[in-house]
C-alpha cells in the first residue's frame, strides 16, 4: 500500500493508481483474541451443544446485563428479529412513529407484520428523531415510537418518554449502533420499555450475526424468552405464539471474546477518530460528527457531512473520488427509508415533511474506522479530501466527463 498522493493528477479517479491496493471498508469486524475464540469453539464441539439456550447464550446474556447494567438481556439471532419481537412483545400495533433516516430494517421490523411506520424529521444537530415532530405525527392509531440512536448519539430521551406518558404510547429504542455508550452516565440499554443491539459483523462487538434485547421489566422478559423459542414453556409444552429469534452458541462464543476486547476496540476506534478530527480540522466545507466527549462513545462511526458550496464538490463527487482510491466509505443512510420500497409507493408524499432527512441524506458519508484501519490509512484518507477539494474544480469537470 502507498499512503499519500501529492498531486492531483496522480489520484485514481484522473487515471492514475489507487492510493490503497486493498479495499479500506466501513464495517470491517472487529475480531478480538483468536486463541481464546477458537478454544472456546473447540469446547462447544466437543459438548456437542451447539444452540437452544446453551453455556456460552446464558453466559453472554449474563455479562451482557452486567455491562450495561440492566436486569435482562435475551440474545436473538440478530437485530431486526430482535426488533420485530420486542415490537411485538409490547404489542405494538397500527402506527408507530420512526425516523426516516436510520437502517430500513428499523422500518421492516413493523411493516413486516403489518404495523405502519409514521416517518418523522430528525434533529438535524445529531441525527436522532425529532420529539417535535413525532407530537405532529400522533393520531388515535399510534401505539409506539422506536428512537433510533443513530451512529450512538442518544435520542432526546426526555422528550421521548414524555411523549410516551403524555398519550400513552409504547418507547423502545433501536441501539444498534449504541453498545458502551451512556446518555447522562447511565448505559443506554436501560431506556424506555426496552433497547435492542445489533451485533452484526459490522458492529462494535459481534456475534456474526446476532442481536439482543435488554430491558429491565421482569413481564416483558419472560414474554420475550417464551416468544423467541416458539413459546415453549418446558418440554412439549407451548403457551404463547412464538417465533424462532435465538442465538448459536458460536456466535455467542464470538459475542463473548468481542465483549472481553471492548475496551481495546474502542480504545482503537477513539485514536482514529482523534486522528480524523486533527487532520480534518480546517477543511473548508467538511464536519465532522461530534460525540460528547463526557459520556462513553464507542466512536464506531466516524461520520462527516458535506457542505457542497464551500467544499466546491458534493458528498457523491467526495465518494467517488475515494472509492476510485479503494477507501470503500459509505452514505450511510441514503436515501431514507421513505424513498426506499415499500415506503415509496406507500407514502409518495413524505418528501414533504422530511426536509431535514432529505438534505441530510444527500450530505454525509461515513468513513473507515475500527481496529482493521490504522492511524496512517486515516492521514492517508484526510489527505486524500484535502487534496480531491483543494482541486475541486478540475475535479468536478472530470466526473462530469466520466458520467
Ligand atoms: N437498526 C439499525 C439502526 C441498524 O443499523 C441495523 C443494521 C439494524 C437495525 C439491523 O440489525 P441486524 O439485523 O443487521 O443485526 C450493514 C449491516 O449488515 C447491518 O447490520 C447494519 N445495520 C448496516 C448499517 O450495515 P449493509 O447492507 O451496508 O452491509 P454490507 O454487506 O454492505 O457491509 C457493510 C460494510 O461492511 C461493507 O463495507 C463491507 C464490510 N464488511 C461486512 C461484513 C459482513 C466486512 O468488511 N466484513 C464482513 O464480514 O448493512
Amino acid at each position: 500500500m502507498t499512503h499519500s498522493v501529492k498531486r492531483h493528477e496522480n489520484l485514481a479517479i484522473i487515471g492514475g493508481k489507487p492510493l490503497f491496493s486493498e479495499c479500506l471498508h466501513v464495517g470491517r469486524p472487529n475480531i478480538g483474541n483468536q486463541r481464546r475464540l477458537m478454544s472456546r469453539l473447540k469446547d462447544m464441539l466437543d459438548r456437542r451443544w451447539l444452540t437452544n439456550n446453551g453455556l456460552y447464550v446464558k453466559e453472554f446474556e449474563k455479562q451482557v446485563a452486567k455491562f450495561l447494567d440492566v436486569k435482562h438481556c435475551i440474545a436473538m439471532c440478530n437485530g431486526t428479529v430482535a426488533l420485530e419481537i420486542a415490537v411485538r412483545a409490547l404489542g405494538m400495533q397500527g402506527e408507530v412513529i420512526i425516523p426516516s433516516f436510520t437502517f430500513v430494517a428499523t422500518a421492516h421490523c413493523l411493516q413486516w407484520q403489518g404495523i405502519s411506520p409514521v416517518f418523522a424529521d430528525i434533529d438535524p444537530q445529531d441525527f436522532t428523531i425529532d420529539p417535535v415532530a413525532i407530537k405532529k405525527l400522533i393520531t388515535p392509531k399510534t401505539t409506539g415510537i422506536i428512537g433510533v440512536h443513530l451512529w450512538g448519539m442518544p435520542c432526546h430521551m426526555e422528550a421521548l418518554e414524555k411523549i410516551s406518558a403524555e398519550y400513552g404510547i409504547k418507547l423502545l429504542y433501536d441501539a444498534s449502533h449504541a453498545f458502551g455508550n451512556s446518555y447522562r452516565g447511565r448505559m443506554i440499554g436501560g431506556f424506555g420499555s426496552a433497547e435492542v443491539f445489533s451485533f452484526h459483523a459490522t458492529k462494535i462487538i459481534n456475534t456474526f450475526e446476532g442481536g439482543a434485547i435488554v430491558t429491565n421489566d421482569d413481564d416483558l422478559a419472560a414474554r420475550l424468552r417464551l416468544m423467541k423459542n416458539f413459546g415453549f414453556k418446558g418440554m412439549d409444552n407451548v403457551v404463547y405464539l412464538g417465533t424462532n429469534g435465538k442465538m448459536n452458541e458460536a456466535s455467542a462464543a464470538m459475542g463473548l471474546t468481542s465483549l472481553e476486547d471492548i475496551e481495546q476496540f474502542i480504545e482503537a476506534n477513539h485514536r482514529n477518530y482523534a486522528e480524523y478530527r486533527r487532520c480534518l480540522e480546517g477543511i473548508p466545507g467538511i464536519s465532522l460528527l461530534g460525540y460528547d466527549e463526557n459520556e462513553k462513545n464507542n466512536f464506531q462511526y466516524v461520520v462527516i457531512e458535506i457542505d457542497s458550496h464551500e467544499a466546491g464538490l458534493d458528498r457523491d463527487e467526495l465518494l467517488s473520488v475515494l472509492q476510485a482510491e479503494n477507501v470503500m466509505a459509505r452514505r450511510y443512510f441514503y436515501p431514507g427509508c421513505h424513498r426506499m420500497e415499500p415506503y415509496r409507493s406507500l407514502f409518495p408524499n413524505a418528501s414533504l415533511w422530511l426536509s431535514e432527512t432529505e438534505k441530510k441524506a444527500l450530505r454525509v458519508i461515513c468513513l473507515p474506522n475500527g481496529t482493521a484501519v490504522r492511524r496512517k490509512d486515516v492521514r492517508a484518507i484526510c489527505g486524500l479530501i484535502r487534496l480531491a477539494l483543494e482541486n475541486a474544480a478540475t475535479l468536478r469537470r472530470r466526473i462530469a466527463l466520466k458520467n
